[in-house]
Order: structure tokens, then sequence, then C-alpha cells
């Protein structure tokens, strides 16, 4: 009887530690998620404080060139119509700082530069960006035809792009056979500019108000602002604008094309 419970038995102590593995891994869970909540928020007062900044940039009229048409010179070296497109800034892959990013210094990026460069022309700007912590700030080097400079980060670290009037094409999201039915394009429904639905994997967004099925002159295929307006971008937790590489980074993967559910835009808010 003296040695019956001296100590516990294999399958009791099984039980222990199944049930500490499941508390940590919920813990961890919701450590994530609160995580990701925090950057949500910090992301999304950012890019209100760029567009209060761009919002004066354009006061000053000094916003024009950087819009593309049909308002900014599309032969401005600052704004090109990407390969293939019909307008718009193409969406960036993988702007993370690891080693297999794709596009932290591309052009998106660089076009950011040259925003960001004239928004601190106007001192009040300035005084905003100055004021921010050096670990929000990325040095953006050189790449012909653009002159570098500096971007502010979102809260996972990666470059806040600027998106010209013209849109960011080319934005990816997951098959909706779960999803919501507001974003799956619906036969006959009427949709107010600015709407956006899900077509085959990839967003478009209304241009005009119209029941037309998403294809031009009405839709454009990617993100647009309601307004018909520049505005800024992050990629979210992925880190990805457009298609997300998969693991083994490759595009075409089965887990490349829910890059941009996540995004957040500074018009959404
Ligand atoms: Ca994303």
């Amino acid at each position: 009887m003296l040695t019956r419970r001296k100590a516990f038995t294999a399958i009791e102590l099984l039980l222990v530690i199944g049930v500490l593995v499941i508390l940590i891994a919920i813990v961890a869970w919701g450590l994530k998620g609160a995580g990701n909540a925090g950057s949500g928020k910090a992301t999304q007062t950012t890019l209100a404080n760029l567009t209060s900044m761009s919002e004066e940039l354009n006061r000053k009229n000094k916003l024009a060139g950087f819009e593309g048409p049909p308002t900014g010179d599309p032969l401005n070296p600052i704004y090109q119509i990407p390969a293939g497109g019909i307008g718009g800034e193409a969406a960036p892959t993988l702007v993370t700082a690891d080693s297999q990013n794709g596009d932290r210094f591309g052009s998106a990026v660089q076009r950011t530069a040259e925003v960001m460069r004239r928004l601190s022309s106007i001192p009040d700007n300035k005084r905003i960006l100055e004021k921010l912590p050096s670990d929000q700030l990325l040095a953006v080097p050189p790449k012909a035809p653009y002159s570098g400079g500096t971007v502010v980060l979102d809260g996972w670290k990666n470059p806040i792009i600027f998106v010209p009037a013209t849109g960011l094409s080319g934005v990816f999201a997951k098959s909706d056979s779960k999803g919501n039915p507001q974003d799956t394009y619906a036969p006959g429904q009427n949709y107010a500019r600015g709407a956006r639905v899900i077509v085959q994997g990839a967003y478009w967004t209304a241009i005009n108000s119209t029941n037309n099925a998403p294809s031009l002159p009405d839709w454009f295929q990617g993100i647009r602002s309601p307004d018909g307006r520049p505005f800024w971008a992050s990629a979210g937790p992925d880190g990805a604008f457009g298609s997300l590489p998969g693991k083994d980074r490759t595009l075409g993967t089965a887990d490349d094309i829910g890059a941009g559910d996540d995004n957040i835009y500074s018009f959404e808010h």
C-alpha cells in the first residue's frame, strides 16, 4: 500500500505532458495573435500619418508626377507603367528583411523613397518624420533611375509603399470557395465604385458603379482607392503585396495567392 502512489504511471505522465503541450500552444497562439493585432494597429496609425503628409503635399501641388495617368505624367521616370500592365504599381512580392526577399529595394520601394523626399520638403512633415524612431525607417540605396532615400516601415518592419492613383496591380487572394460572399463576384449585382471582388484568385476593384462582370473599363485588376486618389499600403504580416512565393520560393505554388488577403491600405481606415 505504501508504494502504491510512489510514482506517476507512464500514462499519467503522458497525460500531464499532453495537457501542458496544449496549454503552451494555446498561450503561444494567443500571444502571436495579440502581437499581430498590435502591429496592425501601429501600421494603421503610420498609414494615417503618411496620408496626412501626402495630402499636405497635394495641397502644395507637389504630388503631381507621382499619380500616374491621367492626372500625372506617364513619361516621368518616377512613374512607370509596369510591363504588360494596364497602369498602376505592380504589387511587390516579398519585402521582408530575410535573404530571400524579392522586392525590398524594388521599384515600388524606390518610388516611395522619391515621394518621401518630397514629403520631407514640407517643414511640418519633416518634423514628424524626424520624430520617428530609427527602427521604423529603412535606408534605400540608389538604383537608377531612382536616387534612393528613406522609407517608413510597418508594424512588421517591412516598407510601406506609396501607390499612385492608378492602383496596385496583380494582388492575389485566396480562393473563396469557403469565403465571404461579398468578396465574390455575383452576376447582375450592382457594384459601387471602389467595390472589391475576387475572381479566380485575383482582386478586382470597380472603377465605376457597374453591374458588369469584372473586366475593363469598369474594373481594374488589383486595388484602387474608392476616391481614385493615391494611397499607402502595407504588405501585412506575410510581408508580400502581390503573390507570395511558397516555401520553396517558387511562384505559382498553391500558397502563392493569399498574399493580398492581409494587406493594409490607408483608404480603409
Ligand atoms: Ca500581404
